[in-house]
């Protein structure tokens, strides 16, 4: 059934003010349209902006006890119709559909978890040097925020981010990438199911170059939380530097696995096949490197590659299917020219390395799981992100070799060794340089309850999600309350 989406701005849905529309397309089955979407042009982020700066007022004032409680609704209803999103989630965007029940979970995850906050949102009071003075921080909203998200993660990552938004009091401008707008506008629809009021999400669809470009530099919009590619992320946070507008950029990646020789090589294996494949490699997260050290390597290599031959392509609602779509022409494109870049740098192609077109493949945008072999840090494959099937598999000396590789990229999201020795995880936790760190795990499955965002090119700003310092702290500012009680002027660091 095809949908129809529509923006929603100030509490209604409405077409855009020109009338335009796109469509969104079912990646496994390009002949499936799945929605008719409203093209915005400028005057509808103008409007969406608009009614959030309205609705901020109030939003602002309820208490964060009761956002909390329209959030843990919106969880509640997510819940109920967790296999119906999960099923359109499939459909637009392709994944396999126990990985977009997962999506969906994330944003259940998000949503309890977020409703709590509401009851904390916790300050400090601290003593003041002076005598009848007392001192307290307390946290207040960033105000009209803009949301942009990618398609990868159609309803856990806008989850991530609305959800610490709306909790604290800002109102919101959400726009979701074109490829996964139906999956965002089901999510919005639940959020005003479970009582939000009119103006606190607005949703806007169009391009990121369009709509996206338009929304993050508009004046009414007090911060930006981002996810996509760095090129756009680092454009974004010079827009917000430019104009003052707090920023959270959640980029690029070149994760990467490390297995040593003393590692249980089964549990590797299932951690690098999960890592390298699942989602199409289409995560940030997505293991896209194994640095295998050099006594193990050979014997790795032969278990991964046979693995990985043995995964099957096809539509991600077939239960015996492994590996779903990528998500467009372009994505598959790009991702061929990159495995064709990888032949010509002299990498050695073990298995994969062509689109399918057969059978169930035939109409959508499908990739054999991909592997090379002997490819060197050097190379673009061990250094560019491909966002594809594509796993290269690298040789190390020892540990301080493989750390070296690891870190060795302009970006620094995700890493993970496999090891028995607790020394050696020690030390490789200490040294990787990315954000997150995963033991004897893969390099995918971050919690909601925890910050998440990289170092170098893979973020810029706040982290998101939860923990200290995710996503409240993105979407609120500290306001310092200081308050005398002695009735005369008493002065802070002056001599007495
Ligand atoms: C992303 O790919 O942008 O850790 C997010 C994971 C998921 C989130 C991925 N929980 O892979």
């Amino acid at each position: 059934m095809k949908r129809s989406v529509r923006n929603f701005i100030g509490g209604s849905w409405v077409d855009s003010a020109t009338g335009g529309t796109f469509e969104s397309v079912n990646p496994a089955d390009t002949a499936e349209t799945v929605a008719t979407v409203a093209k915005s042009s400028c005057a509808d982020v103008d409007n969406a902006v608009n009614a959030a700066r309205e609705a901020f007022r109030r939003w602002r004032l309820t208490p964060a006890p009761k956002r909390g409680e329209i959030l843990f609704s919106a969880g509640e209803i997510l819940a109920g119709r967790k296999h119906e999103l999960g099923e359109l989630l499939t459909r637009e965007m392709g994944k396999v559909l126990p990985e977009a029940l997962g999506d969906v979970q994330e944003a259940i995850d998000m949503s309890y978890y977020m409703a709590g906050e509401g009851r904390r949102l916790a300050g400090e009071t601290i003593p003041s040097e002076l005598p009848d003075k007392d001192c307290k921080s307390v946290r207040v909203p960033v105000g009209v925020c803009a949301i942009i998200t990618p398609w990868n993660f159609p309803v856990a990552i806008p989850a991530w981010k609305l959800m610490p938004a709306l909790v604290s009091g800002n109102t919101v401008v959400f726009k979701p990438s074109s490829y996964t707008p139906a999956c965002a506008a089901m999510l919005v629809g639940i959020l005003g199911e479970a009582g939000l009021p009119a103006g606190v999400v607005n949703f806007v669809n169009g391009s990121g170059e369009e709509t996206g470009d338009y929304l993050a530099s508009h004046d009414g919009i007090d911060a930006i939380s981002f996810t996509g590619s760095t090129a756009v992320g680092l454009g974004i946070a010079k827009t917000a530097a430019e104009k003052g507008k707090k920023v959270s950029c959640e980029m690029g990646g070149k994760n990467a696995i490390i297995i040593m020789d003393d590692a249980d090589l089964a549990l590797a294996l299932e951690g690098a096949i999960w890592g390298g494949f699942g989602t199409s490699g289409q995560r940030c997260t997505s293991s896209s490197r194994l640095v295998v050290h050099r006594a193990v390597y050979d014997r790795f290599l032969d278990m991964f590659s046979a693995a990985a031959k043995k995964m099957r392509l096809g539509n991600g609602l077939d239960g015996k299917t492994d590996v779903g779509p990528v998500i467009n022409a372009h994505q598959m494109e790009r991702i061929l020219k990159y495995i064709g870049v990888g032949t010509e740098e002299g990498a050695k192609l073990v298995t994969g390395g062509k689109a399918c077109r057969e059978g169930v493949c035939g109409r959508g945008y499908f990739i054999e799981p991909t592997i090379f072999s002997e490819v060197t840090p050097e190379m673009r494959i061990a250094r560019e992100e491909i966002f594809g099937p594509v796993v290269s598999v690298i040789r190390a000396e020892d540990l301080d070799d493989a750390i070296r590789i690891v870190n060795g990229t302009p970006y620094g999201l995700v890493s993970s060794i496999y090891t028995g020795d607790v020394n050696k995880s020690a030390i490789a936790e200490r040294e990787l340089d990315t954000g997150i760190v995963y033991i004897n795990s893969s390099t995918i499955g971050a919690e909601v309850q925890l910050p998440f965002g990289g170092t170098k090119r893979s973020g810029f700003g706040h982290e998101e999600a939860g923990g200290r310092g995710g996503g409240l702290d993105m979407f609120t500012k500290w306001k310092v309350v200081y308050r005398d009680f002695s009735g005369r002027l008493q002065k802070a660091q002056i001599d007495r």
